[in-house]
């Protein structure tokens, strides 16, 4: 058998693979693996630094299926090259990361071949797509990093590092608002590590690309600062290989590969249509095909004699030798850095460094105090200055986030530095997110900056971190009405309910410096969960911690601030600005005569981590005269003050005036936090 008819059948391999998968799901989309299964083909078996038997080698080429509708083309790649499951546990068996029996079951329950690629279910899946648009943003991140991880840890006689990002994606990803964005990024940065590979069949899911998307891609790709290659056919392995080619040999842009394809490739029917994108062939179509191929209708999910040896001395072969080239360059460098190799397996192992906290600061009592936005900025750089991959940067508002670190050496990340700290990211919030989630993905700890209203903007990024399950720190700020002038466009009302809906991720809201201090505490502990600061414009005073309780109550969500003498007649609950509001009132309370406790509430998502003794002990469940304060809308709040309790807050959007007048006018005062916790007690005893 010649080469060319085994890298024919190894392809045809992943087409009939992919059909009868999505053909035994009776669900999914065929027809994109059946065209691309060409250059996947090359990319994995040719091109692709990565060692099936290691997925998780640090410096190994990412691949990511950003079109995730084509999961099954990932599926059966991933099998055909034998990617084992990594597994910390020296004792567990080696077994494959998909099976065949997974795929046969794929989209079904008990199978890691879900719908759409999801993330830490088996290795070789380098991030969660299908969300049109968020593979290609996201890929961004990963080249940065591996610019980032080559700046810092390579020397000019140990290179450990410099990873290519290769994406395969679709006309979907590069309509979407985000890949345009991310795009722009990339071409600004000069990401000559970023390989996309454009599926351009001309088809989404109404028909023809036509109707709705007639720019000149590559064009505008090169405005946008790119280096295109346009591959006529995407059967033509020759063309394939000689635009990978041109990639690798492109050092100062990253590159679009133009594919032209023919969806559902082969089909008699179906091919070229619409009909091949999300339906199953039809068993009468998938038989048709399978002899366009000539293959064998049966069996189904058939591999040839000479497929899995061609990936294995193809991909499997060169991975063994990357692998060990790795090892022994990472010995040799660890003689020769100890220090740095010590960061890096902390990175791998995914541990914090040894004195992370040492700097984090202990603010002072203050009653002019400071915005919780400025207190975050000094915490995030006496946090970062200890914490060398912690890193990030702002879309545009670093001066107004406090997101700048500021100390020796944190540098500007650019096409000169690419080891600088600091990120521009644009008013791109969006990919700028997605960004981060790449930056996670690869070790890093990143965070972003913008204002909280503008988590709209980036929310299906958010998600997916929250999906994903990666560490990323969103700084928020400008938090509510007390941003003033700038009026309702600018002032988040139902962003606080919408934010602590998402699963996941952990939403704070600190009342003062400390609690924001202990805040970044918490979250640095919690790797595995993006969090939200969720800051003030305004100045808070620093509370005096032998006064009221102490801010380390954070780490369990809510706590006690302030408590009264005896069983509290009603429990003043707050977040943030408004906490200051419920200290004032029980103040006054007292005085009448009125017990009542004041509990801080920073982080609902924590709070209902701890146990019901805890839980119970700060919210009794016999005291139901309850009042919430949070200057957002009352959805949520209901959990903690029950549907009849006392709400004080915003009912509607926010209005254009000086801060201090838009709490009187919608009634956040401590006045109302008075009446209303009166109202309470009288309710409660009806
Ligand atoms: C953000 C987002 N919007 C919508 C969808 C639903 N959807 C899945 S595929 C697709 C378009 C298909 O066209 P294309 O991206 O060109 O993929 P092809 O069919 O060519 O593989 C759409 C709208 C999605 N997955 N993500
Ligand atoms: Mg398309």
């Amino acid at each position: 058998m010649d080469s060319s008819s085994i890298e024919q059948l190894s392809i045809n391999t992943i087409r009939t693979l992919s059909m009868d998968g999505v053909q035994a799901a009776n669900s999914g989309h065929p027809g994109t693996p059946m065209a691309l299964a060409p250059v996947t083909y090359v990319l994995w078996n040719e091109f692709l630094r990565f060692d099936p038997a290691q997925p998780e080698l640090p410096n190994r080429d990412r691949f990511v299926l950003s079109c995730g509708h084509a999961s099954m083309l990932l599926y059966a790649t991933l099998h055909l090259a034998g990617v084992a499951q990594s597994s910390s546990d020296a004792d567990v068996a080696p077994r494959p990361a998909i099976s065949l029996e997974d795929i046969r079951n794929f989209r079904q329950l008990d199978s890691p071949c879900a719908g759409h690629p999801e993330h830490g279910e088996v290795s070789g899946i380098e991030m969660t797509t299908g969300p049109l648009g968020q593979g290609v943003a996201t890929s961004v991140g990963m080249a940065i990093a591996g610019n980032w991880f080559s700046a810092r840890y390579d020397r000019s006689d140990q290179t450990l590092f410099g990873f290519d990002t290769y994406v395969i994606c679709s006309d979907g990803d590069l309509m979407e608002g985000i890949g345009c964005e991310a795009a722009s990024m990339a071409g600004h940065l000069g990401l000559s590590n970023l390989c996309w590979i454009y599926d351009d069949n001309n088809i989404t899911i109404e028909g023809e690309c036509d109707l709705a998307y007639s720019e000149d891609v590559a064009t505008k790709y090169q405005s946008l600062g790119w280096s295109t290659v346009t591959v006529d056919d995407a059967n033509d392995l020759t063309a394939i290989r000689a635009a990978f080619e041109q990639f690798k040999s492109t050092n100062d842009k990253p590159t679009l590969i133009i594919l032209k394809s023919i969806i559902g490739f082969g089909s008699p029917n179906k091919a070229n249509s619409h009909a091949a994108h999300g339906a199953p062939l039809g068993e009468d179509e998938v038989a048709l095909t399978k002899q366009t191929y000539g293959w064998p209708v049966e069996p189904k999910f058939f591999i040839p004699e000479g497929v899995i040896e061609d990936f294995q001395s193809g991909i499997g072969a060169r991975g063994q030798i990357l692998s060990e080239q790795f090892q022994n360059e990472l010995a040799a460098y660890t003689t020769a850095n100890p220090t740095e190799a010590a960061e890096l397996e902390a990175i791998w192992q995914g541990t914090l460094p040894a004195n992370w906290e040492e700097g984090i600061p202990c603010f002072p009592e203050d009653a002019k105090g400071l915005a919780t936005r400025v207190s975050s900025g000094q915490v995030l750089n006496s946090l970062a200055e200890n914490y060398p991959w912690m890193l990030g940067g702002s879309a545009d508002l670093a001066p107004s986030n406090m997101t700048m670190l500021n100390f020796d050496d944190a540098g500007e990340f650019s096409l000169e530095n690419r080891g600088g700290r600091n990120f521009h990211f644009g008013i791109r919030e969006h990919s700028m997110a997605a960004i981060c989630n790449g930056m996670s993905l690869s070790g890093l700890r990143s965070y972003c900056a913008t204002f909280f209203i503008f988590t709209d903007y980036l929310r299906p990024a958010l998600r997916l971190s929250s999906i994903m399950r990666q560490g990323v720190v969103y700084v928020m700020t400008h938090d509510s009405i007390g941003l003033g002038e700038d009026g309702p466009t600018h002032q988040p009302v139902s962003q606080l309910a919408a934010c602590r809906a998402l699963p996941e991720l952990l939403v704070f809201r600190p009342a003062d410096a400390n609690e924001v201090a202990q805040s970044y505490h918490a979250l640095v502990r919690h790797p595995h969960q993006p969090s939200m600061l969720v800051l003030t414009r305004q100045a808070l005073p620093t509370l005096c911690r032998e006064q009221y309780g102490s801010a380390s109550g954070v780490h369990q969500g809510a706590y006690t601030l302030k408590d009264c003498d005896g069983e509290p007649q009603v429990l003043l609950l707050g977040t943030g600005s408004e906490v200051g509001l419920c200290l004032a009132a029980q103040e006054t309370l007292a005085a009448e005569g009125i017990a009542a406790r004041v509990v801080s509430m920073p982080c609902w998502e924590l709070f209902e981590e701890q146990d019901v003794a805890y839980r119970n002990d700060i919210l009794p469940p016999q005291v139901t005269a309850r009042v919430g304060v949070e200057a957002g809308l009352r959805m949520g709040w209901d959990r903690y003050i029950g549907v009849d309790g006392q709400f004080v807050g915003m009912e509607g959007f926010g209005a254009s005036a000086p801060a201090d007048e838009l709490f009187k006018h919608f009634g956040i005062t401590t006045a109302h936090v008075i009446t209303a916790a009166k109202e309470a007690i009288e309710n409660s005893l009806r």
